[in-house]
């Protein structure tokens, strides 16, 4: 099938659409991986390149992240045929004053595919409430998640909201998106950067091991 025609229903924002071809590009064996990173990411790269050139406002970069729903829920099943054994716990969420969830759901899906039990804070989480989840022990990891350049200090109070919760230093923290990078992971104390979902799981088998 044309994968061009898969991305620009991603740019169009048009669910249905994406929902089809994914579904056909699956029939036709092509690997969930490479739909999601050859075809579905680069379209949501377009999506972004436009709104900086204001020719899409924030309704279409909604259209466009409701068809990437609609294809990460057809891909959830083939993204997670990972087979590492059950790993232990991790808490995710999105930093304060962040709505963004998309890279933050794709961490999720390869975590819990590769037998990591999730708890979801969801967007917008203030730091109190990482620390709350730690001191609850609801996790061994915690990985949070930013994607405006302005969210980058919430990312770094979480950090130091976590280790006050856990001064032990037993819970490891990983952080990713796009605005984020190894050197800033390194200056707010962070146990590690993740540039894709997939090196978020390498990172927490290497941090936390399979319990
Ligand atoms: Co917004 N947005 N947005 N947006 N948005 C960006 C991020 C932006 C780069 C667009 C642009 O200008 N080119 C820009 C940020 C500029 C900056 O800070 N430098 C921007 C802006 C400015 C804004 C608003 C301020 C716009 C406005 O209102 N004027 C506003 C802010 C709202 C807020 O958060 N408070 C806003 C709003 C939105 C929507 C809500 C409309 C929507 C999000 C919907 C949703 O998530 N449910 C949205 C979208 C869709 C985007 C773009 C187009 C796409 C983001 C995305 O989902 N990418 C984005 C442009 C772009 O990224 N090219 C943009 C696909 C996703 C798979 O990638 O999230 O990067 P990503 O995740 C990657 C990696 O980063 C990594 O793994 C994933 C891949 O495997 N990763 C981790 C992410 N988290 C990780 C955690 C890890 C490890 C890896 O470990 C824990």
């Amino acid at each position: 099938m044309d994968l061009e025609s898969l991305k620009q229903k991603v740019i169009d924002g048009d669910a249905k659409g994406v929902t089809a071809l994914t579904q056909q590009a699956l029939d036709e064996g092509i690997a969930a991986q490479s739909i999601l990173n050859d075809v579905l990411i680069p379209g949501m790269g377009v999506v972004g390149e436009l709104f900086e050139k204001n020719e899409y406002f924030v309704p279409e970069l909604l259209l466009a992240a409701r068809a990437m729903y609609s294809a990460l829920d057809l891909l959830r099943p083939r993204l997670q045929a990972g087979d590492y054994k059950p790993a232990g716990k991790a808490i995710v969420g999105t930093v304060q004053g962040d709505l963004h969830d998309i890279g933050k759901k794709l961490v999720m899906i390869m975590l819990e595919g590769n037998g990591y039990e999730v708890v979801d804070l969801g967007t917008d989480v203030p730091a109190e409430r990482f620390a709350e989840a730690v001191k609850e022990g609801s996790g061994q990891l915690v990985g949070l998640s930013a994607l405006l350049t302005t969210t980058l200090p919430a990312m770094e109070k979480a950090v130091h909201a976590i280790r006050e919760a856990d001064p032990t230093g037993k819970v490891k923290v990983i952080i990713g998106g796009a605005p984020v990078t190894q050197a800033f992971a390194d200056s707010i104390g962070a146990d590690g950067y993740g540039r894709d979902a997939t090196a978020a799981v390498t990172l927490a088998r290497k941090l936390i091991g399979d319990a």
